[in-house]
């Protein structure tokens, strides 16, 4: 089973310009309106402990798909282990949803039932 927490996007921003004004003449004036764009929702991929996959799996894992040194990825892991659970990368929907896929995808072949989630950055 794949777990993703997932958010529908929000409608696209209102148009940038105003209606043109008619002074009476024969000049159109185009008010500039302040944008309101805010930046994309972004995931965070969540890797979760268990007490089967092998570490020097999960470092491996965890230096392969979010690029991290052999130092970053045995810490993570660490923290993981200790803790439950522990955040491996933040991305945009997509990537972070690829990223997810990547790790259960490995875990599966390599037989772990190692998992991971990603879900929205608060
Ligand atoms: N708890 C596992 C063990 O002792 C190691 C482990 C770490 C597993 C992190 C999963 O996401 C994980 N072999």
């Amino acid at each position: 089973m794949k777990f993703m927490a997932t958010k529908s996007p929000s409608k696209p921003a209102a148009p940038k310009l105003a209606p043109p004004e008619h002074g009476g003449g024969d000049s159109v004036v185009l008010e500039r309106l302040t944008q309101k764009v805010k930046p994309p929702q972004m995931y965070q991929v969540v890797m979760l402990n268990d007490d089967y996959t092998p570490m020097e799996f999960v470092v491996l894992v965890i230096q392969e798909f979010f690029n991290k040194d052999r130092e970053s990825a045995t810490q993570i892991m660490l923290k993981i282990h200790l803790d439950g659970k522990g955040v491996c990368g933040v991305y945009s929907r997509d990537v972070a949803a690829t990223k997810v896929d990547q790790v259960m995808d490995a875990a599966h072949k390599a037989g772990h039932p190692l998992q991971c989630v990603s879900e929205p950055v608060e």
